[in-house]
């Protein structure tokens, strides 16, 4: 996307606007490190493997089947730790060191505000961290470890190599062609039948089918590459595709709490039911109570059906903020009011765009440590 298609008398509002306001908040979903690769939750991008990604992403789901979710997170963690923060990451840490009034509350937890340099003061996760590790009795043994990027944690859930995952794939593609072709040998023979025409000597399959047959019987390197369906930030197979076997994990071999020696470790982050952190949430809500008004509110690549977080756009709102929604889809925009801007389209142009009038052109990431597990 191109930044000069957004809306000029829009972007020159908000420019005006952005100018006066001093108390600034901004609240940040999945959106915000799509062009850095990463999945969303919902849509089309929120399944992995079979399973929707919202229902992972819960303490039941740990519960029934640890080894299931742990592969789950131990995949996102890898992917994570192979991305690199954007733009718009970029532009609103930039933006925090220049206005210490200005907070970010951020659904995000795969690390990439952080390593972007955001200031941590002033960004808010409040949905915990990928790399956080912590007892799964939380309240009686309490065990945490922060910021451990070891990759993987332990060795079962190492992301299996693309030979592997490719042979796996293409025996099941071997299979599944064989078993369309004599599917469709049966069919020509039946439809013949049914038409009271003579068996046809030559069996017709649809061009489509024959050619995907063919393909599948002769598969060189490189289709064996396509068939495990490298993905860019992953060093290996994607288990996200559900062609790729993944194995059964036992109990023992998933990371164990050090410090009860009971209990498996989980990751640190928020699933549904459970409460948002507290000291995050004290920090949060004194910003928010201050007597001063709030100028201006970001919403940034979220579809705002999570609360708590969705609710802080109508408490900005009553002190006082407008606010300004960035998004690919419109309809994720809910109850704007006239005073609002939207901006739709991919985030990591649009913010550095918006706010470029405050913090200047903001350049790609360096990595300045040289390594992905150099997180600030
Ligand atoms: C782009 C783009 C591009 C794409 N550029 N844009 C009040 C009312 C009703 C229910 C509740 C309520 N209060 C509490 C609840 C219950 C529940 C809840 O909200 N349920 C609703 C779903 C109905 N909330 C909770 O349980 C919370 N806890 C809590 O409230 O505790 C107190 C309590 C306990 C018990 C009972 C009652 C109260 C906890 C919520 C935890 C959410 N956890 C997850 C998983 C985190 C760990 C992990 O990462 O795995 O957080 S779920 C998932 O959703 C994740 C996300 O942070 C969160 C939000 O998703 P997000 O970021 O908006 O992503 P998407 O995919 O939904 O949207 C992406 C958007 O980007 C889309 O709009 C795209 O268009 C856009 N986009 N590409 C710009 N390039
Ligand atoms: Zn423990």
């Amino acid at each position: 996307m191109d930044p000069s298609n957004i809306p000029t008398k829009d972007l020159e509002s908000f420019k005006e606007h952005l100018g006066r306001s001093k108390r600034i908040v901004a609240l940040l979903g999945a959106g915000l490190s799509a062009s850095s690769g990463l999945p969303t939750f919902r849509g089309a991008g929120g399944f992995w493997r079979t399973h929707d990604a919202t229902q992972l992403a819960t303490p039941n789901a740990f519960r029934s089947d640890p080894g299931l979710v742990w592969q789950f997170y131990s995949y996102r963690r890898h992917m994570a730790l192979n991305a690199s923060p954007n733009r718009a990451h970029l532009a609103l840490a930039e933006l925090a060191k220049r206005n210490p009034d200005f907070i970010t509350l951020s659904q995000n937890v795969d690390g990439l505000s952080p390593r972007a340099g955001h200031p941590a003061s002033q960004l808010k996760l409040l949905h915990g961290n990928l790399f956080d590790v912590k007892c799964w009795d939380e309240y009686r043994c309490g065990y945490i470890k922060e910021n451990d990027f070891t990759d993987p944690i332990v060795p079962v859930l190492a992301i299996p190599a693309d030979r592997l995952a490719a042979e796996a794939s293409l025996d099941k593609a071997k299979n599944k062609a064989q078993v369309s072709l004599t599917l469709e040998a049966a069919m020509a023979k039946k439809n013949a039948t049914i038409n009271g025409g003579a068996e046809p000597s030559t069996i017709h399959v649809s061009k489509d089918t024959s050619d995907d047959i063919k393909q599948q019987a002769n598969i060189s390197s490189q289709d064996k590459e396509i068939l495990a369906r490298k993905h860019p930030l992953i060093k290996g197979a994607d288990i996200a595709n559900i062609d790729i076997p993944i194995p059964t994990i036992k109990r023992e071999d998933l990371p164990q709490c050090p410090q009860c020696n009971k209990n498996l470790l989980r990751p640190g982050v928020v699933w549904f039911g459970e409460s948002l952190p507290e000291n995050t949430m004290n920090e949060v809500h004194e910003w928010f109570d201050t007597p001063e008004k709030i100028d201006l509110m970001l919403v940034i690549g979220t579809s705002a059906k999570v609360y708590p977080a969705a609710g802080y756009t109508e408490i900005a709102r009553k002190k006082g903020a407008r606010v300004a929604v960035i998004n690919m889809d419109k309809g994720d925009a809910q109850r704007l009011t006239k005073r609002d801007w939207f901006f739709e389209g991919d985030a990591a142009v649009i913010v550095p765009e918006l706010l470029k009038s405050v913090i200047g052109e903001i350049g790609e990431f360096k990595d300045k440590k040289g390594g992905v597990s150099a997180v600030e």
